[in-house]
């Protein structure tokens, strides 16, 4: 009997665990655009472009191939708008009721396509390096699921980096020369470019054109072989000064050396083994130093598998979590709205114009605003869901609610990601144009990740006073004259109610 192949927008690879199962002769592929999936959350214009763009071009390559494919588009009258709609469709037209599914990366979908009226087969998403039991496996019995660890596993799984059995060069982890400040000058001008599809960006512009973010200059590569070269490209130009600079921020340069491959490898048009075969290699033939290719393979191996494996081992209820009990609504600037802030200013900003940011700009600035000023952090995960290209639940939610906002209560990190406008101004020159002044710690023009900072501690004292990581800070606190501390708490209080009048600050 025919059996329909499901894939979804972000499981576009030609070795998809359902397309390995699959007759090619016999069995029929589904793909469909549906206003399910553009509209769970209001995503990025650029982020559907790129998933219709893609679909449609997997889809071309899978019938180049000998598939035979049903993709339906957003517009065919007959879409019925749903993935689990568009399945009771093609199985009724097929007269079938056989469906292969290769596991889908959030709740939200498994649990609507468990609920079919068909035969459905779930297979298990085979394009990570660790699976599910293995994730379970090593979580087992361990009181702090540090990632550190489960990289180390990693590294010795898949082999990479090793010297045997050590790590090459004699250190796990060279993440203490990754932190060099912005330098005076970039000399990377940035990620490959490709042209866009036009019919999409016109649907897309119809449809989804008032979402927050801009639809264009649309520039994402859209297939494997753009990826690729896409990939190519940076090793060659930029992954030598990954490391060093993988923290820094500069005006006006939203990639500095990041890869931007996060969107590809999480659609499916990357493999991460392969991706990390290739960077190793610039370290074996000397193109690129250890701490750089170190510090990539790393996130790859180490934090994207780690990700992915808190997420479906604390299960449903992850995103709904609040461990600090933060209440108050995400303020408008997240939206677009003028801020004095000249960080928040540019995180935000690129994010509009590129659905990107790199990772500190996301965790230090506004991860890090959200979570001094106590944002509810269900409504912060909303926002990063939304707005990334590269985000699907399964790899954000682990970064926003546990890493960034605390709000698992610390199964992710040791300590809340804090800091007080020092550190931006340490790892960036955002400070230099900024309408606040870092160095001030109290007055009109003081840099409000300095009010807030202390305020968050000493709203969350009874929490964290006993956290070995964060004594000093409350000892720097304590020795504070009463006076002053006052101050402070005040100013902060003052500049909440501004934020939450909607005033621009
Ligand atoms: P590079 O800096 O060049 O790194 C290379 C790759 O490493 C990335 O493409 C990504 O695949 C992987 N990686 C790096 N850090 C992480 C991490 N913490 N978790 C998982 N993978 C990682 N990443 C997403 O893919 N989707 C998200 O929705 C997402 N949301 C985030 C939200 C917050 C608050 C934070 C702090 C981080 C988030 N990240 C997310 C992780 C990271 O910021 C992005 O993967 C990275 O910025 C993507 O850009 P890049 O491809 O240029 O990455
Ligand atoms: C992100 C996305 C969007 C915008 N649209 C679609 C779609 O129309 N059809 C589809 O199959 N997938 C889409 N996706 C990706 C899915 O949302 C993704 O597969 C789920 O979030 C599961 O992780
Ligand atoms: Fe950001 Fe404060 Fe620096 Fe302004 S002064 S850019 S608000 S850290």
């Amino acid at each position: 009997m025919v059996r329909l192949i499901l894939v979804l927008g972000n499981q576009l690879s030609i070795g998809l665990h359902g397309l390995r199962k699959a007759d090619k002769a016999r069995d029929i592929v589904v793909m469909a655009e549906v206003d399910a999936e553009a509209t769970y959350t209001p995503h990025h214009p650029k982020k559907i472009a790129f998933t219709f763009m893609a679909m449609r071009r997997f889809a071309d390559a899978l019938r180049a191939g000998g598939w035979t494919v049903r993709y339906s588009k957003l517009d065919d009258p007959d879409n019925t708008q749903s993935i689990g709609g568009e399945l009771i469709r093609r199985a009724s037209e097929q007269d079938t009721r056989g469906v292969v599914i290769t596991a889908p990366g959030e709740w939200r979908l498994i649990d609507a396509l468990d609920d079919l009226p068909l035969r459905v087969h779930t297979l298990p998403d085979d394009r990570f390096i660790a699976s599910h039991a293995d994730f379970e496996g090593w979580a087992e019995g361990r009181k702090q699921l540090r990632m550190e660890y489960f990289y180390r596993d990693m590294r010795r799984k898949t082999n990479l980096l090793m010297d045997g059995d050590k790590p090459e060069g004699g250190k796990w982890n060279y993440d203490h020369d990754n932190r060099k400040p912005a330098p005076d000058e970039i000399k990377h001008s940035g990620p490959l470019e490709f042209e866009p599809d036009q019919e999409v960006l016109d649907l897309v512009a119809r449809r989804y054109g008032d979402n927050f973010g801009d639809l264009t200059p649309f520039w994402f590569a859209t297939t494997a072989q753009d990826a690729q070269a896409s990939l190519d490209h940076w090793i060659t130009f930029a992954l030598p000064q990954f490391g060093d600079f993988q923290d820094a921020m500069v005006t006006g340069q939203p990639f500095m050396y990041h890869a931007i491959i996060g969107l590809y490898l999480n659609a499916g048009l990357l493999d991460p083994f392969a991706v990390c075969k290739q960077v190793e290699a610039a370290y074996t033939t000397g193109h690129a130093p250890l701490n750089a290719v170190e510090g990539f393979i790393r996130q790859i191996i180490g934090w994207r598998e780690y990700v992915r494996g808190i997420y479906f081992l604390e299960g449903r209820d992850y995103t709904q979590r609040n461990g600090l009990d933060h209440t108050r609504d995400l303020p408008e600037m997240f939206w677009g709205k003028p801020t004095k802030m000249h960080c928040m200013d540019q995180a935000i900003g690129q994010t509009q114009k590129h659905a990107y940011a790199h990772h500190i700009q996301r965790l230090m600035v506004t991860g890090n605003f959200a979570l001094l000023a106590g944002v509810d952090p269900a409504q912060v995960h909303a926002w990063y869901l939304a707005v990334y290209a590269d985000a699907y639940e399964w790899v954000e939610a682990p970064n926003v609610i546990g890493m960034s906002q605390f709000a698992d209560g610390g199964i992710i990190a040791s300590k809340p990601y804090i800091s007080s406008g020092n550190y931006i101004h340490k790892m960036s020159n955002y400070c230099k144009s900024c309408a606040y002044r870092v160095q001030d710690k109290t007055g009109k023009d003081a840099c409000p990740f300095n009010l807030l900072y202390w305020h968050f501690l000493d709203r969350h004292r009874d929490r964290f006073v006993k956290n070995p990581r964060m004594g000093n800070m409350y000892r720097i606190w304590d020795k504070m004259d009463d006076a002053k501390r006052d101050t402070v708490l005040s100013e902060a209080t003052a500049w909440l109610k501004k934020l939450d009048a909607g005033d621009v600050v």
